[in-house]
């Protein structure tokens, strides 16, 4: 399966073309549209997401609700474009009205894409940049997840993901399963299932805020299901977990990955790392601990996967920080009106989109290719083997 996605921030809508998705799959635009909300809501959002209310139009490779095993086109419309029609306009302007309208962007953000965008693509106007830069193209990425989550459910496989750190508050969560954790993590307004770090996260949100700052945080995936073996250890490009790390760094302002106990490991001695295997006649084969967030020699174990991500505060700020700009090489201080304070909670939605993905992905290339019923099949089989093995 692969996906390509399409669109500016201010522009008439985003796209995403998804090809190699099994014939056979049922799906809904609910399905999608409710993790498109999902990553609407959060804490410490600007005043876009007021604007918008993110709906997907499914406009092929579907049929009464089944895909075809043809290419799925995945389209979102961008309501603010209604406000950015000239600026953000296809056809060619006229001089008169490029004089009118067209404030070209010389500053560019510290942090952002702005200046090496710039530079790259040779733009003067830096708004040819940060129109695609924005996270605003992750809610195609969104609309593609719920697909690949889609998938996933149907043979078994369930992914979460939570907020475990905003602005220096860590979360402490407790739960059993995984429908427990979805439950404290829809009732938080930060997607954090620990109630009482989540008035504090919230707290260091109203802090940046007031201060014109923005905060980041760590978020944590959970993939619960996967049979063992999935990836493999005989090339480094079918490694799982390295895909799963090249997608959850692929989100925008997201610097860093950890699986399990990650960069902890640096400080243990490996009998307080490495997961005991153990085998019963219900499980199979499985560890005592988890330690290594379910994949060992880049394929998984059987256990949950566990992955994190760091997500640094966003560069919009309305704190002024040292920039140049192009056009004059002055210094200024940059100040910008409309962002988000902190995205960290939108932002495990999307870690939970990418994650699915690639996890998708893998078990179709592995169990089957073309048909949802071949690749529940071939599953079912591999777990029986695996658990007799
Ligand atoms: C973003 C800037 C803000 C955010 C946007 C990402 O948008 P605007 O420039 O229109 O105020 O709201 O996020 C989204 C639109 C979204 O859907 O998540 C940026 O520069 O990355």
């Amino acid at each position: 399966m692969r996906y390509l996605t399409a669109g500016e921030s201010h522009g008439p809508q985003l796209t995403a073309i998804v090809e190699g998705v099994p014939s056979g799959l049922k799906l809904l635009d609910q399905d999608i549209n409710e993790d498109l909300a999902r990553r609407q809501k959060g804490y410490g959002r600007g005043r876009r997401m007021q604007i918008e209310k993110d709906q997907v139009q499914l406009l092929s490779g579907i049929r009464h609700g089944v895909t075809l095993g043809s290419p799925l086109a995945l389209v979102v419309e961008n309501k603010d474009w209604t406000h950015w029609t000239k600026i953000m306009g296809a056809a060619p302007i006229s001089e008169e009205e490029e004089k009118e309208m067209k404030r070209q962007i010389s500053r560019p953000r510290p942090g952002h894409a702005d200046l090496n965008g710039a530079i790259k693509y040779g733009h003067r106007d830096m708004r040819n940049v940060l129109e695609r830069s924005s996270a605003r193209e992750t809610t195609v990425r969104v609309a593609v997840g719920a697909v690949a989550r889609k998938i996933l459910s149907e043979c078994g496989i369930k992914v979460t993901a939570h907020v475990r750190e905003i602005g220096g508050v860590k979360a402490n969560p407790s739960f059993e399963t995984i429908e427990e954790l979805n439950q404290l993590t829809e009732n938080s307004p930060v997607r954090c299932a620990d109630e009482e770090a989540s008035l504090k996260m919230m707290k260091a949100i109203d802090e940046a805020k007031e201060n014109g700052d923005s905060i980041g945080g760590i978020v944590e995936v959970i993939v619960e299901g996967m049979p063992p073996g999935v990836g493999s250890y005989v090339h480094y490009d079918r490694k799982l977990d390295a895909k799963i790390a090249a997608a959850i760094v692929s989100i925008n302002a997201f610097k860093g990955v950890e699986f399990g106990i990650g960069f902890e490991a640096a400080e243990k001695p490996g009998s307080e790392v490495h997961d005991e295997i153990a085998w019963s006649e219900e499980l199979g084969y499985y560890r005592k601990t988890n330690r290594l967030g379910g994949f060992e020699g880049g394929m998984t174990t059987g256990m949950p996967l566990i992955i994190r991500g760091v997500m640094k505060p966003i560069p919009t700020l309305y704190k002024p920080l040292q920039s140049v700009d192009i056009e004059t090489k002055e210094t200024f201080s940059a100040s910008i009106e409309r962002s988000d304070s902190c995205a960290v909670p939108a932002a495990s939605v999307v870690a939970e989109a990418v994650v699915a993905w690639e996890t998708a992905k893998a078990l179709v290339e592995q169990f089957g290719v073309d048909r949802m019923d071949l690749i529940q099949e071939n599953i079912r089989k591999m777990r029986d083997y695996a658990r007799g093995f």
